[in-house]
């Protein structure tokens, strides 16, 4: 019998990956992603990878017969593509089955924060409902908003889908408009926040989202503002968004997502008029098992059928064998 194909699987993943790939593969683990915890007779004997966080390019150089990266989460800026791409190495992401699940925490984290329901409830908890009366009324309401989406992908589609449900008007931007959506296309994110009054972040990381929403920005979204951030931390100016928050620039802001997580800035700890999540946009079980299983998959079909399910668009490669 021929020796099974080694996938290596470096740090934390979902114990249903290493389940589902130890139906066909010899699991390789070591506790980080470092070249170093791997001799280099047993890295040339590993043909595939599954990561959730950091694959960086001296362990794919590390890594002679490596084929594939199946990298667990839409966002794939842990893993150095073009590192990737140079060596023909695919690399695969977890795209749509999580749609849904991010789309709904957006709307949720919306509401907490232009109606101030965690605030409201914490006042019911402290029984400052039965001492002081009722929880104040929220001077922010949903009634009359008009969205701005920073990202028109599959989730912010998403996201579109149920804001037209609230009544409210849709626009966007995105480096190309959309041929298929009626939305307003704004071609400058500065113009998009100026149009709006509630700015959606979703898009992803990557050197030109850098820090995009900024002083200016802010600005342009003016008092009655509102930010919601569900793509990634790095997009965001933090301490511009503090100083925006603190004095009155935007009314509020609601953020799942953290330039430096799991560390938030104090800055923002201490405003009341933000609402913070600690990144749970796509973070149930049901929508982290179908995570799981489409990292698996990628890896059984390309060893398989030697075609990957969801590879990312800068590695369309197929399987060279023989
Ligand atoms: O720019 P386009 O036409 O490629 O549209 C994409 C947009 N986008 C940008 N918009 C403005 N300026 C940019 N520099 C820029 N780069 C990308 O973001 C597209 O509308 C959207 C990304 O959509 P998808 O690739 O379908 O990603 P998905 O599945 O919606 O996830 C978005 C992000 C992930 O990358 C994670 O970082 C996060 O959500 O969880």
């Amino acid at each position: 019998m021929s020796a099974k194909t080694r996938i290596l699987v470096p740090g934390f993943i979902r114990e249903r990956v290493l389940e589902r790939l130890k139906e066909q593969f010899d699991v390789v683990r070591i506790e980080r992603a470092d070249p170093a915890l791997i001799a280099r007779s047993e890295a040339a004997g590993i043909s595939g990878a599954a990561v959730s966080g950091r694959f960086d390019a001296a362990l794919i150089e590390h890594l002679p017969a490596l084929e594939i990266i199946a990298s667990f989460g839409v966002g794939y800026d842990g893993v150095d593509v073009s590192a990737a791409a140079a060596h023909g190495i695919a690399v695969t992401n977890t795209p749509d089955v999580l749609n849904d699940e991010v789309a709904d925490t957006a709307i949720g984290l919306l509401l907490n924060t232009v109606r101030r329901l965690p605030q409201a409830e914490a006042w019911l908890r402290e029984g400052r409902w039965v001492r002081e009366g009722a929880f104040p009324l929220t001077p922010l309401s949903l009634r009359g908003r008009k969205a701005g989406i920073y990202g028109l992908g599959r989730i912010g589609l998403a996201i579109a889908e149920r804001l037209k449900g609230f009544g409210i008007e849709i626009a966007y931007h995105t480096r190309r408009p959309r041929t298929d959506v009626p939305y307003a296309y704004h071609p400058s994110l500065t113009e998009l926040a100026e149009a709006v009054d509630t700015l959606i972040a979703i898009v992803p990381k990557t050197t030109e989202t850098h820090r995009t929403i900024d002083a200016a920005v802010l600005r342009a979204l003016g008092p009655n503002g509102v930010l919601i951030n569900v793509g990634r931390g790095w997009t965001v100016d933090e301490e511009a968004l503090a100083v925006a928050l603190k004095d009155g620039v935007i009314a509020a802001a609601g953020l799942d997502v953290f330039y430096d997580e799991p560390h938030v800035p104090q800055a923002l700890l201490d405003l009341p008029n933000v609402s913070l999540l600690p990144h749970v946009a796509s973070a149930s079980v049901a929508t982290r098992d179908a995570m799981a299983d489409l990292v698996a998959d990628n890896l059984h079909a390309w060893f398989d059928t030697g075609v990957a399910l969801t590879p990312v668009p800068e590695t369309p490669f197929t399987r060279k064998t023989g």
